[in-house]
């Protein structure tokens, strides 16, 4: 019995010794004694919030930019537009909704009040608002309508209020800043649940114009409480804008950046004891092309997650212009598109603005559900499946099979210390392939810097294509290959490198 317990015991501190040790937290400091090594390792443990994580897996979420401008065709009000020519005819939130979660989106957010201030909700902080719009004869409310369709639907629903505001006669005081904690607090109380807050960066009041101290932590803080579950995105703590609007983000796109410790005073002022709490105010370029690269961490104070987003519009303007009806983005653009957001570890918010009728274009609507097609066709026949799997080394309870398991729960992680390594497939005989997705489990940070697929050609390895970061996802193209034997290399990464999906597909010809 007791020999059987000892044994029991050495196998238990040997299993947890293989054992990856779970990683720490959203936020790192370095400190002034850290080795370069020490600074890549803790750079390696940064991960993702649990409501980062939640966000990030929606992977593909719509913008619904509609509101006094679709009705001016203007991209910007001036804020002086009169409340009576908001006046959709058919508007139907449950054809938006039904639509996008045809079209595989998983989340709208709302513009409940765009720059020139008119509010889509009959907010009891102003009188420009649907309530003095001829539309339901003033009993509308937008967001409620938008809220509803979305439970119906299965989709979750966020919200984007403009901080900057050229109608509020308080914008430019302190007084503004209650005024837009009051309207944030009817949006986070009135209608359920919220996933996302969207706060924009633009202003055009120009040098002359008037100038608002925003109070950022005040606007967190009420977010924190009323909705703590949301992600602030864009100029707020949890999710970071790629810096385009194109659609196009970064080819290494690090979801951990240096973060600047000059704000810590703001966030002791804010009574959170951590920036990982999620109270710190961007700060920096984020257009800048090398964010999150090893010199980059190098020489930072501290580290934080904060992945990237994609806004982009379905057609060239953010809100509806009926002279636009022809240039709505095809189904092979909006592959693209795909490719170069959720494909480079980003999260694609895809734009999509309906018209004066209140309803979702045909166009917008056949080009998405086409795009959603085109999709299903690529990525809905997995060519590793089936195939015979090894790797170089794996973490007890994390073997290589486990690649081809969509999800959290299950993947594949080297030995402990390697950081370096292999997964080899042996396919059901010749396939022809001309892309690749791979994803990191990123509740265990991001860690691949590099890596490769090489196929198996006269008994030698030959590389076909090198990529640098993965992150949450990673997709790469590359001409049609044929192979029986397929290897992915991971060649350098900043710790134990885990991957969660791998998957090999073929494109339709000609796109
Ligand atoms: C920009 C705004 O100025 C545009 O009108 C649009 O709302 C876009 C999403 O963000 O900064």
């Amino acid at each position: 019995m007791k020999i059987r317990f000892i044994l029991l015991s050495a196998c238990l501190i040997l299993l947890s010794a293989c054992r990856e040790p779970q990683p720490s937290d959203s936020f790192v400091t370095i400190d002034p004694g850290d080795s370069p090594e020490s600074i890549i390792e803790k750079a390696s443990r940064v991960v993702p919030s649990s409501r980062q994580l939640d966000w990030q897996e929606l992977e593909y979420t719509a913008f619904i930019h509609f509101g006094m401008n679709t009705f001016t065709e203007r991209e910007w009000g001036t804020g002086t537009e009169d409340p009576a020519w908001f006046n959709p005819t058919e508007l139907d939130a449950r054809q938006w909704a039904s639509a996008l979660s045809e079209a595989g989106m998983r989340m709208i957010i709302i513009v409940t009040k765009h720059h020139d201030g008119f509010c889509l909700w009959p907010t009891a902080y102003t009188d420009h608002s649907v309530k003095n719009s001829p539309w339901r004869d003033g009993q509308g409310d937008l967001v409620k309508e938008v809220a509803e369709a979305c439970r119906e639907f299965g989709l979750k629903l966020g919200v984007y209020l403009s901080p900057w505001d050229r109608h509020e006669p308080s914008y430019g005081t302190d007084e503004y800043n209650d005024h837009f904690v009051n309207q944030l607090t009817e949006l986070l109380t009135q209608y359920g649940r919220v996933d996302e807050v969207w706060f924009d960066g633009a202003c055009g009041e120009g040098p002359n114009g008037k100038r608002q101290v925003y109070d950022w932590l005040r606007y967190y803080q009420t977010i924190r409480k009323l909705q703590p579950q949301a992600a602030i995105a864009v100029m707020g703590p949890d999710v970071r804008w790629v810096g385009t609007e194109t659609g196009y983000g970064r080819a290494t796109e690090w979801s951990v950046v240096p973060y600047n410790l000059t704000n810590t005073d703001q966030i002791a002022a804010g009574s959170q004891q951590q920036p990982s709490d999620g109270v710190f105010v961007p700060v920096g370029n984020m257009m800048e092309q090398d964010l999150g690269s090893r010199s980059r961490i190098l020489e930072a104070p501290a580290l934080i997650w904060y992945p990237s987003e994609v806004d982009v519009s379905i057609r060239p303007g953010w809100f509806y212009h009926s002279e636009q009806d022809d240039q709505v983005k095809t189904p092979e653009k909006l592959l693209d598109i795909w490719f170069s957001s959720v494909g480079q570890n980003s999260l694609l918010l895809l734009n999509i603005p309906p018209d004066k009728r209140g309803l979702i274009h045909e166009n917008d609507v056949e080009s998405l559900i086409a795009f959603k097609k085109l999709r299903d066709r690529i990525f809905g026949n997995n060519l590793i499946e089936g195939a015979r799997i090894r790797a170089s080394s794996s973490t007890p309870g994390h073997k290589p099979a486990h690649v081809l398991i969509h999800g959290r729960d299950q993947f594949w992680m080297a030995r402990r210390g390697n950081t370096e390594g292999w997964i080899e497939f042996d396919l059901e005989g010749e396939k022809v392939f001309d892309c690749l997705e791979l994803r990191e489990n990123i509740e265990y940070g991001q860690r691949v810097e590099e890596f490769s697929l090489e196929i198996r050609k006269d008994n030698q390895w030959q590389e076909v294509i090198q990529g640098t970061t993965i992150g949450y996802s990673r997709l790469l193209r590359f001409p049609p290959v044929r192979a029986d034997q397929v290897r992915i290399r991971i060649i350098q990464a900043r710790n134990t490198p885990t991957i969660s999906f791998a998957g090999l597909f073929k494109k339709p010809d000609g796109i």
